[in-house]
Order: structure tokens, then C-alpha cells, then sequence
């Protein structure tokens, strides 16, 4: 089945060639009896084209004659269907001229091979499943532990009873997210184990929002500048937390190296490859190594093993060369006459730094050394882990291959069975219930395969590195780690006690940044990792109140952040209190403008009978003075917290009050206008009745009150809080309710303002002893003044000022109209009575009716 061009006859030499000329293998099933090369499907002009021109160039050089003048090239090309499989089978063709599927390969033992436990670490693994596997030969790996194998299509042949490393990666994420570490260095060896090791990790911590500080390998081959580069990581970077996935034997010179730069505060998670490795966990190590934390395979108790261990000794085969250099290196002497040389480990010497010395030694082993003497690995049968493995793969061939026995033997048709057949195809038939087999160990443990050659379920022991009292390293089991293919099960008991390599020994913290603390969030650090940000203050408004916080939550409506930001407060709520300075000056202003009304009223009660006070209607004004005592005691319905009935009282009052004021004073100055008019036209007009100046007030007020009322019926006046989010106070507030009545209210004031002023401006010249026009004009005039000021002054404060201001008005308006309208003639009244007679009064102007 393995296509491809020959032409060798009559040449010295051939040169060999593979191409893909299709693009892929058809699948085959395992049922098939016959093993056939699998065919090939898709043509590849291309590749097609690259054979061709092979065949072409080969061509051209034999027929030059100033290149390879006595010697012509031949070739064997074979198109490898961009297979694995097909690469391989044709490779080794050229190497034994068999066609492979049917080869003429027989093991050397002569017997007939079920298949392999093997080979170790996962490279070696992928390059020996690379050839037995075209031949379907089942291969058992006992720590080939790379999350590769489980691709089917790869490795079709290959069962494990290791758990792959995609468990392991995420058991090491998740024992990262128990203890709260965010920012974790990973360390690979360069091979299978390492590398897909740490990219499984490196996935998982993605998905867990952790962050993978830096990611190194550490050489196969010692190399300065790789370890260099992976030791300056370690170094420069602030994750205190490195997982190292690489086996034992790969990463001594990386330990070497640390104690070499003397890095110590660091925590290593350990992967189950050198956890429990005596090449690594070396009491003068622990300095720098003290505190690891890492998975291990469970360990287990194998009956009868340690008597079988112990019975070795150099003497009983002089040909087993392995006991004699395994003598050789534990007592570090020399086999009298024996061919094995005493080994130097150059591996640890190419580091540069002697770990230790292997000194070929002059002494002679007498063969009385005691093995119960040696604190030897080998011997060490406390921590049995990769080792059950390796018992395991051999049973479960054995469980394969008695299911297959007990089913030849229900077969009874078959006349040979087929264990004892010597047919090479035979493996093919154990293969079938090798796959997905499922047994019990001598322990008691389930071990179950799934379909693609994994152990289906399983646990890791979690293991601590402690120092004990001898000085030496303990690995103390702290906790467990089930898992299934959908489930895992973290279990790290409370009370176990965690030994930290930390300075003060406590747990170790690996953070880029630091949790932002309450009143800050998480800033985006641009082109960094998510686990490194800046703490950025939440705004005005927004707090946060847990430590490390993405996001500042807002407060709500009635809330405000407080300075530190991590809390929301009430807001402030804002009004022009009594209390308060402003507030409290306002009062006594108004309340000493009361006082002032009353004394005036006083004043004029008393001297009721005299002139002044008759003249131009005692009645108005004491309505005058009540109505001013009105408006100024009514600015303090505009102090304190407003309430509904004080936002419907206040502007009602106030306007009421000063139509009160000023239809009264409109009375005055209509009649005055009429005695203005009377005395220059010197004809006697039939002069006003004081009645009428009575109903003007009257109408006035009526028509006043029936706007009021309509306003506080229709659309009245009420509280408002005034709640803006951005705002950092609740302003208390009058919602004024309609506009339009509260400008009708206060326009007719202005309207009657208006009418005072134009009537008492034009009588103003009336020669009057008391100056009643002049006073009220002038009155009159600081009456506007005030009102046209308050209005630019209204409408740029806010809040309490803005109040503040209106009662400023009121209460200046109020004082200006006491002042003009009343001081200058209590002035006379009290200090000048003489002006206040009869006379003087009768005397000189025409007065207006009494
Ligand atoms: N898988 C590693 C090799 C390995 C190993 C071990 C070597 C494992 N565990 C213990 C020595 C001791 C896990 C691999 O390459 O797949």
C-alpha cells in the first residue's frame, strides 16, 4: 500500500525521498483482522509537484557531466500522506526493505509481544508510540503523564495509568485560587511534559482571571543563556509564586542555579514529578525549596516489595552489570574485578557548579556492605507513587489478557487459543479489551480507562515540604484533590499545618498590584495583564466598599459619597435654618421691623387727635402701618425648613400684605391727586369722599384675595426637594406651582405700585405741611429700587441665598416704605409738636378731607 517511485538498477546510490502527495490517511478500524497500511485520500498537486521535480533534478545530475562524473544517483520516493503513521511505516522501509505491515519483526525473546509498559517521560513516549504504534502495538505508560496522549488520533495505541496533566494543571490552578494568589510564574522543561503542562495551566488560569506572571523553560541541553533567561525572570519578577513543571532529573540545574543566585522568599508548586524527588528535596536545599506545595501521585503500600528490593546483590550474577554499578554508586566503592566502570554523573557537572563529587573510588566493595545501612532511594518504600504505576500497567495487561482467555474459552469453535498462538497479530486481539478496561488494585482503588487511553478518575495527595527534627525534608500530605473527567473535590483541611518559606512564615502573597483598598476601583493599566491595574478614587457621588473593586457604585438619591469615598452619607440637606447666623440675623431684622411698626402705631394712637395724624385719613394709615407689619413678619414664613403650609402661606401673605400697603397708600395719593387737581385749577371740584378711598383699599384687597385663593386652590404652591444626583446637597425647597398666578399676584402689587407712584408724583409740588406726597414718592421710589435690584440678584443665587435674598428685598422694601412714609412724622409728632397744630395745619394748606 505504500506508493511512491523506485529507480535504483544500474545506479551506485539512491537517495531517498517523502512527500505528501495526499493529504490524509482513511481511518482504520480496530476490528480489522488483517493489518493493511491505511489508504490515502486527497490528491496534492503540490506535493505531487515537489516528487516530480525530485525525480527531475536527480535526472539532471546524472546526465551532467561536471557533477557526479562516474556515479548516478537512483531514488526511492514514497508519498507519506501527511500522515505520522505513513512517515513512519515508509521510513522504516527504507531502512529494512519489508513492506511494514507485514514485517518480518520478531522480538528477540522469541515469544510473541503483548505489548509495552513504557517509556517513562512523555517525549520518550511520543517517539516510541511513533513506531510501535504503526503497528498497533498497546503501549502502557506509567508516568507519561503529557495531556497529548489523550488525543486519540495521535496516539490511538497508548493507555495510561497516570492521570493526565490536564487534571494536574488545573488541580495547581485551583490550589493558586484557594490560597489567593493572582500573579504566578510558570517554569516548563523543554520538553512534552513541560510544555503542554504549563500551556494546560496557563488556559486554565485564563479562564480562572488569574494571571501567569512570566512563562520560561529551562534547557534539556545546559545552556547559559536559556537558564539565564529563565533564572532573570524568576528574579526581576514580582510573583513570589512559581509553579515549576518539569521532572526531577530536568530541573536540578534550574535548583542549582536558584541556590547559585541565592533566590530565596519564593513558593514553589511543585508538579507530581519532583515532589517527593530525593534529587531535589536535599535538606541543604531547603532554604531555598522549604514550603513547596504540589501535587503527588497517591502513595501506596506494595506488599512484599521491599523484601524483593532488598534481596540484590552484586554476587549472585557477575553479568547483571546494574546491580554491580547500583553496589558501586550506594557504597561507593568497586566491584573486585568487574568490567563496570564507576559512573561520574557529567550531567550535574555541566552546570559549571559541582552538586556533589563522584570520585572514582580506590576502595574495594567486599561485598559485606548493608543495604539496611543506606538511606537510598531505591530502598525508600514510604513513598511508592510513580512506582504503583508501574504495577498497575503490568496488571492491566494481566486483566486484559484473562478476560481474553476466559472469552476463548467460551468460544469453543476455536481450536487454538489464541495466547498460544504465535500468529504476530495476536497483540491485536488484546488490544480490544486493554481499552477502556476497568479493575480494582490490590489496594482497593478503582482504576478505569476511558475510551481515548485515560484514567477516567483518580486523586492526588496535596504535599507540603517540612523540616523535622533530624533536618531532614518530610513531605507532609496536607490535603487531597479527587477529580473526575466533570467534577474535582479540593479538600485542605482547616487545621493542617502549612509550612511557609516566608520571612515570619506566613502565606505567601503574589499579586502584581495590590487590592485596591475601599474608595477606589480598578484602573486598566493599558497592554498590561488584568491582575496589574492602578487604584483609581471613585468620582464625587460614588463609592466603593469592598476592598478591590472593579467598579464605584453610585449612591443613591438621598446619598452622598463621604471624603473617603468607601461610604454613602446622607446628603446635606440645605434651607436658610433660624439657627444660623444668616438665618438668625433675618429674624431679628424683621422682628425689630415689627417693633419698629408698632411703636409707630403707637406713636400715632396717642396722638390721634392731633393734625398730623388726622390729616389725610388717620384710618389708611394704620392700615398702612398694619400691612407693613404684615410683610415684615411674613419673611420669616421664608426662614426654617419649608413644609407644604409655609410654601403656601409665604407668597400669599407677602403679596396680600403689600396690596394691603399699597391700595392704602394708593388711597392717600388719590386723594392728594384730587387736591392737587382741585388747587390748580382753583375751582372747587366736589373733592373725594373719605368712603371711596375706603373702597378703593377694599377692592383692591377683595380682588387680591380672590387671585390667591384661585392660586392656592388651582395650582398651589408646595415643598419641593430638589434632589439633582450630581448634586452633592438636598435643597429644600418651594415649588411655586402655577407661574402665571404667582406673576398676576405680584403684578397687580407692581400695578398698584405703579398707580401710587404716577398719582403722588404729579401732586407731589402740593404745598403740604407734612410733605406727605414728597415722602410718599420718595417712599415709592425705594419701593422700585429695591424690587428692580432684587430681580437680576433673584435669579443668580440659588438655594438658601436665593431665599435670603427675597427676604432681603422684602424686608428693605418694608423698611424703606416705614421709613419715608412714617419717620419724618413721628419726627414731628414727638420732637417738633409745635408744627403739629391747629394752625399750622389750617393755616397754610387747603387740607384734604378729614
Ligand atoms: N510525567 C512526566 C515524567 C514523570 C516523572 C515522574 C519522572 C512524571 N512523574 C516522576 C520521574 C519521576 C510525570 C512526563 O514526562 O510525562
Amino acid at each position: 500500500n505504500l506508493t511512491g517511485y523506485v529507480e535504483a538498477e544500474n545506479h551506485s546510490v539512491v537517495i531517498g525521498g517523502l512527500f505528501p502527495v495526499h493529504y490524509r490517511t482513511m481511518p482504520t478500524s480496530d476490528s480489522d483482522e488483517e493489518i493493511e497500511s491505511p489508504m490515502c485520500e486527497g490528491f496534492n498537486f503540490r506535493g505531487f509537484r515537489w516528487m516530480k521535480t525530485m525525480i527531475h533534478t536527480i535526472k539532471e545530475i546524472n546526465e551532467r557531466k561536471d557533477i557526479l562524473p562516474n556515479h548516478t544517483l537512483g531514488y526511492q520516493i514514497f508519498d507519506n500522506c501527511f500522515s505520522i503513521t505513513k512517515a513512519m511505516e515508509s521510513s522504516s522501509v527504507f531502512l529494512t526493505g519489508q513492506e511494514e505491515y507485514k514485517p518480518n519483526w520478531r522480538n528477540s525473546t522469541g515469544k510473541f509481544l503483548v505489548g509495552i509498559i513504557g517509556a517513562g517521560g512523555s517525549t520518550m513516549s511520543v517517539a516510541v508510540s511513533r513506531i510501535v504504534g504503526i503497528h498497533r502495538v498497546p503501549q502502557v505508560g506509567y508516568a507519561s503523564s503529557s495531556s497529548i496522549f489523550s488525543n486519540d488520533y495521535q496516539f490511538p495505541y497508548i493507555l495510561r495509568t497516570i492521570p493526565s496533566d490536564k487534571f494536574q494543571s488545573e488541580a495547581i490552578v485551583n490550589l493558586i485560587r484557594h490560597f489567593g494568589w493572582v500573579w504566578v510564574g510558570a517554569i516548563a522543561s523543554d520538553d512534552d511534559y513541560g510544555k503542554y503542562g504549563v500551556k494546560f495551566f496557563r488556559e486554565e488560569m485564563e479562564r480562572a482571571n488569574l494571571c501567569v506572571a512570566f512563562s520560561e523553560t529551562i534547557p534539556k541541553v545546559y545552556s547559559n543563556e536559556k537558564m539565564k533567561i529563565a533564572v532573570d525572570a524568576v528574579k526581576s519578577s514580582t510573583a513570589k509564586v512559581i509553579v515549576l513543571y518539569a521532572t526531577d532529573i530536568d530541573l536540578s540545574p534550574f535548583v542549582l542555579e536558584v541556590i547559585h543566585h541565592n533566590i530565596t522568599d519564593r513558593t514553589w508548586i511543585a508538579t507530581e514529578a519532583w515532589i517527593t524527588s530525593a534529587l531535589i528535596a536535599k535538606p541543604e536545599y531547603f532554604p531555598y525549596f522549604g514550603g513547596t506545595i504540589g501535587f503527588a501521585i497517591p502513595r501506596s503500600v506494595i506488599p512484599g516489595l521491599k523484601e524483593f528490593l532488598y534481596d540484590v546483590h552484586p554476587s549472585k550474577d557477575p553479568n547483571d552489570v546494574l546491580t554491580i554499578e547500583f553496589w558501586q554508586t550506594a557504597f561507593n566503592c568497586t566491584w573486585p574485578n568487574s568490567s563496570v566502570a564507576y559512573n561520574v554523573d557529567h550531567r550535574v557537572n555541566m552546570t559549571g557548579k559541582e552538586d556533589r563529587l563522584y570520585d572514582m573510588s580506590d576502595q574495594l566493595c567486599t561485598g559485606e556492605e548493608k543495604l539496611e545501612d543506606l538511606k537510598n532511594t531505591y530502598l525508600d518504600t514510604s513513598q511508592l507513587r510513580i512506582t504503583n504505576n508501574v504495577r498497575q500497567a503490568v496488571y492491566l495487561f494481566a486483566h486484559a489478557m484473562d478476560i481474553l482467555r476466559q472469552d476463548d474459552i467460551r468460544e469453543e469453535y476455536r481450536e487454538k487459543s489464541v495466547l498460544e498462538s504465535k500468529s504476530i497479530l495476536d497483540y491485536i486481539k488484546v488490544w480490544p479489551y486493554m481499552k477502556e478496561i476497568k479493575f480494582v488494585t490490590h489496594d482497593g482503588r478503582k482504576i478505569e480507562l476511558g475510551s481515548n487511553g485515560d484514567v477516567l478518575n483518580g486523586s492526588y495527595d496535596i504535599i507540603n515540604w517540612h523540616m523535622d527534627n533530624t533536618g531532614e525534608i518530610t513531605f507532609v500530605k496536607v490535603g487531597e484533590y479527587k477529580f473526575t473527567r466533570s467534577k474535582y473535590e479540593f479538600v485542605l483541611p482547616k487545621n493542617s499545618t502549612l509550612f511557609w518559606n516566608t520571612e515570619s512564615s506566613r502565606l505567601p502573597d503574589s499579586v502584581c498590584t495590590k487590592v485596591c483598598p475601599p474608595g477606589t476601583r480598578k484602573g486598566i493599566l493599558q497592554g498590561q495583564p488584568i491582575c496589574c491595574f492602578d487604584c483609581i478614587p471613585c468620582t464625587d457621588g460614588y463609592v466603593s466598599e469592598k476592598p478591590g473593586q472593579r467598579l464605584c457604585d453610585p449612591c443613591g438619591e438621598n446619598d452622598w459619597s463621604n471624603a473617603e469615598k468607601n461610604k454613602c452619607v446622607p446628603k446635606h440637606v440645605e434651607f436658610l435654618a433660624y439657627e444660623e447666623a444668616l438665618g438668625f440675623t433675618l429674624v431679628i431684622i424683621s422682628i425689630f421691623g415689627a417693633l419698629v411698626v408698632l411703636a409707630v402705631t403707637v406713636v400715632y394712637v396717642i396722638h390721634r387727635h392731633t393734625p398730623l395724624v388726622k390729616a389725610n385719613d388717620r384710618e389708611l394709615s394704620f392700615l398702612i402701618q398694619m400691612s407693613l407689619g404684615i410683610t415684615v413678619l411674613s419673611s420669616m414664613l421664608f426662614i426654617g425648613k419649608p413644609c407644604n403650609w409655609s410654601c403656601k402661606t409665604r407668597q400669599v401673605t407677602l403679596a396680600l400684605g403689600f396690596c394691603l400697603c399699597l391700595s392704602s397708600i394708593l388711597g392717600k395719593t388719590v386723594s392728594l391727586f384730587f387736591a392737587y387737581r382741585i388747587s390748580i385749577s382753583k375751582t372747587r371740584l366736589i373733592s373725594m369722599h373719605p368712603i371711596f378711598r375706603k373702597l378703593i383699599v377694599l377692592i383692591c384687597v377683595v380682588g387680591e384675595i380672590g387671585v390667591c385663593t384661585a392660586y392656592l386652590v388651582l395650582e398651589p404652591p408646595s415643598l419641593f426637594k430638589n434632589i439633582e444626583p450630581q448634586n452633592v446637597k438636598i435643597i429644600f425647597e418651594c415649588n411655586e406651582g402655577s407661574i402665571e398666578f404667582l406673576c398676576s399676584i405680584f403684578g397687580f402689587d407692581v400695578l398698584l405700585a405703579l398707580l401710587c407712584f404716577a398719582t403722588t408724583f404729579v401732586a407731589r409740588q402740593l404745598p403740604d405741611n407734612y410733605y406727605e406726597g414728597k415722602c410718599i414718592t420718595f417712599g415709592m421710589l425705594v419701593f422700585f429700587i429695591v424690587w428692580i435690584s432684587f430681580v437680576p440678584a433673584y435669579l443668580s443665587t440659588k438655594g438658601k441665598f436665593n431665599v435670603a435674598v427675597e427676604i432681603f428685598a422684602i424686608l428693605a422694601s418694608s423698611y424703606g416704605l416705614l421709613g419715608c412714609l412714617f419717620l419724618p412724622k413721628c419726627f414731628i409728632i414727638l420732637l417738633r409738636p409745635k408744627r403739629n397744630t391747629d394752625e399750622t395745619v389750617g393755616g397754610r394748606v387747603p387740607t384734604v378731607d378729614r
